[in-house]
């Protein structure tokens, strides 16, 4: 029985410094195998005297039992750690790390910005206002009283028969007027609300809309703002055409066209064969409007003008339907 004990340390021993399943399966066979040691021993039970032999081959079965499951936890754990180092990679630290996505601004606040920048370096300020506007802002102070015929143009979103969606940024221009005296020099760019919908109408749309009122303002301030606008947003080669038009709140008014950025003037499906692209709408302030806010329309002039930002990106990238600005497909979104 003390020979089984000390085999048993021994092999428990000689398991602890096994490194690998080659080094386990020896010592199997060492001690467990079919000429193993501990084999050895249990074959001479029979010559022990009969009243040793029922304790010591106890001890011997138990013993053999528990080396079997010392080498099979032994050798699962060397598994382990051989998957292990298999799978982990190794580790370079000086890899450089993984960018993440970067998100965009959208085009439309990208043009936007654009825009507002190119009148922000010509001393023009922002200038907002509410979305929620009351008839008066919205019509009456633009010179649009009930009855005009204009209104019907508007498709307006009445929210009662005061209050409505603004169906343009104007109104933040008379808000402005009425705060503070000539001279002025804003725009404001923001959200306008029409009940309106197809490949170049949405609900929804973005303005800038522009406002300058100081003595001596003339028609040729006006043009000579916008030349320089177009120059910077389509090219310095760009060319204004002058329409005359009319809105209601300014007099006289004009509709402003660039050669067409498709063809460059020669006529093409983009510009309806003109070789023209509507870009703006603007013209001197109706001294009816200056009246409105308490003006001196004898001491005054002023131009506005205004434009649709949609409109100008389209023209700017070549896309052919508004609607793709509001689906949030990134495929579309990612190209600008
Ligand atoms: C346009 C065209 C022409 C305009 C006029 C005013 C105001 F408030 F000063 F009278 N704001 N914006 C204006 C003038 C807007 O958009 C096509």
């Amino acid at each position: 029985m003390d020979k089984l004990t000390k085999l048993k340390s021994q092999a428990l021993d000689e398991l602890a410094g096994a490194k690998s399943e080659d080094q386990i399966n020896q010592i199997r066979i060492k001690f467990l195998g079919r000429k193993g040691l501990l084999t050895g021993i249990l074959r001479q039970m029979g010559t022990l005297p009969q009243e040793q032999r029922r304790a010591t081959g106890q001890l011997a079965n138990s013993i053999k039992t528990e080396l079997e499951a010392e080498l099979k936890l032994k050798q699962t754990h060397i598994r382990l750690n051989q998957n292990r180092k298999k799978t982990s990679p190794k580790l370079d630290v000086t890899l450089p790390g993984r960018r993440p996505a970067l998100g965009k601004k959208h085009p439309i606040t990208q043009t936007i910005e654009e825009i507002s920048n190119i009148f922000l370096s010509l001393g023009f300020q922002i200038a907002q206002g509410p979305e929620v506007e009351s008839d008066y802002y919205n019509f009456e102070a633009l010179n649009i009283p009930a009855d005009h015929p204009a209104r019907d143009m508007h498709d307006t979103f009445y929210i009662t028969d005061k209050l409505l969606l603004r169906t343009h940024t104007s109104p933040v221009q008379i808000h402005v007027m009425e705060k503070i005296k000539p001279p002025i020099r804003i725009i404001a760019p923001g959200k306008a609300y029409r009940c309106d919908a197809d490949h170049t109408h949405t609900p929804m749309f973005h303005q800038v809309e522009g406002l300058l009122v100081d003595d001596l303002v003339t028609f040729g301030d006006l043009k000579g703002v916008l030349n320089l606008f177009a120059q910077r947003m389509f090219g310095a080669d760009t060319k204004l055409r002058f329409r005359p038009s009319f809105f209601p709140f300014t007099e006289p008014s004009a509709e402003i066209d660039i050669a067409c950025v498709m063809c460059k003037g020669e006529g093409c499906r983009v510009c309806s064969r003109t070789g023209w692209l509507e870009i703006l709408g603007a013209g001197m302030v109706d001294p009816a409007v200056f009246e409105k806010v308490g003006y001196d329309a004898d001491k005054y002039t002023g131009f506005a003008f205004g434009m649709g930002v949609e409109r100008i990106a389209m023209l700017k990238y070549g896309i052919n339907d508004i609607r793709l600005f509001f689906e949030n497909d990134l495929r579309f979104l990612a190209q600008f």
